[in-house]
């Protein structure tokens, strides 16, 4: 799972990036994000409680297990995560993110980073647009001051949100415009469906299903009463296709950072074909250090944090994180954590699954407890899992097992969130 943070220069987007990846749990396990050093891990916490609860609610209803200790640092986990972490029973779970640097006005046509832009959100499967919910910068991102009006700010965060979805249409009409008198007589005969293959074939690179484009073309048919043979669509029709296609396929979540100099009521009127959330991502990244260093203990998406030792803090620090509780409470969070979850869980409707060798005490062969945590797509398949953990147990698929229940499932048995599978397979 990569989602991709976007948006014009001086928005926030580093600092939303370097607030959601900072995290005490190492990522050595994914070298290849320090390799890209603008790709990283963010660590989410899964929706239902890790199955170590179960666990531990078996063996203490067993007796064979004294209740959790108040100076248990796991607070009752007793899982072996190989990546993330676990702790009261909160499992976290990674989600990729990227941050898209380079989009200016006119990136369509090739300016600042141009395709390599575009070809860098092709490759996510979301996109988080980061706007400046206050309107202190321009549309190229040069500061215009902290103290904007809400008509100002408003302006500027309409103009924001348009630009992107234009930059966007304009990009996609292009990749349609190569070739396509040429390419749709050669298809006339098919007809329509012939046409919707047509165009997917063309933005495949997208990563645009047949299903994606046929829905965006229904839309896009219902737009427009009398069309002309496509051969004769005028540039307009085609970019009216365009924005069809792209509302489809690029469905825009805005984080609406800067929310703590925004001036009131500033994102009353706006919409999005995604989600929208008030973020305040400095915040989030100064609570992450503070939390790191010891002086608070703080769970990211929370709308509150604990001192470590309130009396050790220096006069400044003191006041600074004051301030901070005060600005986080009222705002319910800073978003960052919230938004990500979101987007991976609501939007995206993933689950968090467990593949474990040993369906009694849910152990890998090496009796690590639930080593595997993974992020699917909600209702996948027995089967298809086993290709996600390995794809010779793909290949050798012959049954599974469902932890919780024993009963035994075949290849099309849809897992739901927080199963816990045995796989048998032929080897
Ligand atoms: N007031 C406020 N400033 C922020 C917030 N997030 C980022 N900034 C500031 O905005 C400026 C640009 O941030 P940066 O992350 O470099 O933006 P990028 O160009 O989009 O990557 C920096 O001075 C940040 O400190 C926020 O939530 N509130
Ligand atoms: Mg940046």
């Amino acid at each position: 799972m990569r989602v991709g943070l976007v948006g014009k220069p001086n928005v926030g987007k580093s600092t939303f990036f370097s607030a959601a990846t900072l995290a005490k749990v190492d990522i050595a396990n994914y070298p290849f994000c320090t390799i890209e050093p603008n790709v990283g891990v963010a660590f989410i916490a899964a929706r239902v409680q890790c199955p170590c609860k179960d666990i531990r609610q078996r063996l203490e209803s067993e007796g064979r297990l004294q209740p959790v200790a108040d100076d248990d640092v796991r607070k009752g986990s007793l899982c072996e995560p190989r990546t993330g972490s676990c702790v009261a029973h909160r499992r976290l779970v990674p989600c990729f993110l990227v941050d898209i640097a380079g989009l200016v006005p006119g990136a369509s046509e090739g300016r600042g980073r141009g395709n390599a832009f575009l070809a860098d959100l092709a490759n996510c499967d979301a996109l988080i647009q980061v706007i400046d919910a206050a309107g202190t910068t321009d549309l190229e991102g040069n500061p215009q001051g902290a103290n904007q009006s809400k008509e100002v700010a408003q302006q500027r965060v309409f103009e924001e949100i348009e630009f992107l979805g234009n930059e966007l249409d304009a990009w996609i009409a292009g990749l349609l415009n190569e070739g396509w008198i040429r390419g749709v007589r050669r298809v006339q005969a098919e007809g329509e469906k012939g046409l919707v293959s047509f165009i997917h074939e063309r933005l495949t690179g997208l990563g645009a299903t047949n299903q994606a484009i046929s829905l965006a073309f229904e839309a896009f048919k219902s737009q427009h009463s009398e069309l002309a043979s496509p051969w004769d669509w005028t540039a307009d029709v085609i970019h009216s296709l365009a924005v069809h296609v792209r509302t489809e396929l690029f469905p825009i979540h805005i984080a609406a950072n800067k929310f703590d100099i925004a001036p009131k009521g500033v994102l009353d009127a706006v919409t999005t074909n995604g989600r929208l959330m008030p973020i305040m991502a400095d915040m989030e990244l100064a609570l992450r250090r503070a939390s790191s260093a010891d002086l608070i203990s703080y769970v990211p998406g929370e709308s509150t944090f604990e001192y470590v030792d309130k009396k050790a803090l220096s006069e400044p620090q003191r006041k600074a994180l004051s301030h901070m509780e005060e600005r986080l409470m009222s705002a319910k969070g800073t978003g960052v954590s919230t938004l990500i979850d979101t987007v991976l869980f609501d939007e995206l409707d993933h689950i968090v699954v467990y593949p474990v060798q040993d369906e009694s005490h849910w152990t890998d062969g090496d009796g690590k407890v639930l080593p595997d945590a993974l992020v699917v797509p909600a209702g996948i398949q027995a089967k298809a899992l086993a290709y996600k953990v390995h794809s010779d147990l793909g290949d050798g698929f012959i049954r599974g097992v469902d932890g919780r229940t024993r009963r035994v499932v075949g290849a099309e048995h849809e897992l739901t969130d927080g199963d816990v599978l045995k796989i048998h397979a032929k080897s």
